[in-house]
């Protein structure tokens, strides 16, 4: 799914909106996920899973954090996230199904928090994007 010039835009636009609270706004998506899909929560045994615990925190972070790097680089988004890559196919073994599941509730975060920004087609660009970043983590599987 190949981003359009207004999808770069879009994304770039809206995330740059996301300023202090990115990190913030990660570990909301990953803490939904946890609760709206449980099953995810077989990645993470070593987590504490209590609300707002600092692994959470942490955790979020990193995940918004490698989502700011990969809006820098829109145009090379499997070089961005080749580490990442390699790190979710060859170590981790996320089931890709998975990848639909936080996508969605980054989302779900995102729309909650900026409701005026989070326009039809700024959600169809950030879907886009996430589906492209989902891609990309998942594309060493085999
Ligand atoms: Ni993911 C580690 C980014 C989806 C399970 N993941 C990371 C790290 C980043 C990251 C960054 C930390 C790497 C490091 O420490 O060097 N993960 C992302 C991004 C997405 C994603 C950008 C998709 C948008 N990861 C998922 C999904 C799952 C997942 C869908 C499983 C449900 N990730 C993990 C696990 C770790 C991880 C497990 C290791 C956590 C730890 O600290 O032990």
């Amino acid at each position: 799914m190949v981003l359009s010039a207004e999808d770069k835009t879009n994304v770039k636009t809206f995330w740059g909106k996301l300023g202090a609270h990115t990190a913030e706004y990660g570990s909301e998506a990953l803490e939904r996920m946890f609760n709206a899909f449980p099953a995810t929560k077989t990645y993470f045994p070593h987590f504490d899973m209590s609300h707002g615990s600092d692994q959470i925190k942490a955790h979020g972070k990193k995940v918004a954090e490698a989502l700011t790097r990969a809006v820098g680089h829109l145009d090379d988004l499997p070089g961005t996230l080749s580490d990442l890559s390699d790190l979710h196919a060859h170590r981790l073994r996320v089931d890709p199904i998975n990848f639909k599941l936080l996508s969605h509730c980054l989302l779900v975060t995102l729309s909650n928090h900026l409701p005026d920004d989070f326009t039809p087609p700024v959600h169809a660009s950030l879907d886009k994007f996430l589906s492209n970043v989902s891609t990309v983590l998942t594309s060493k599987y085999r």
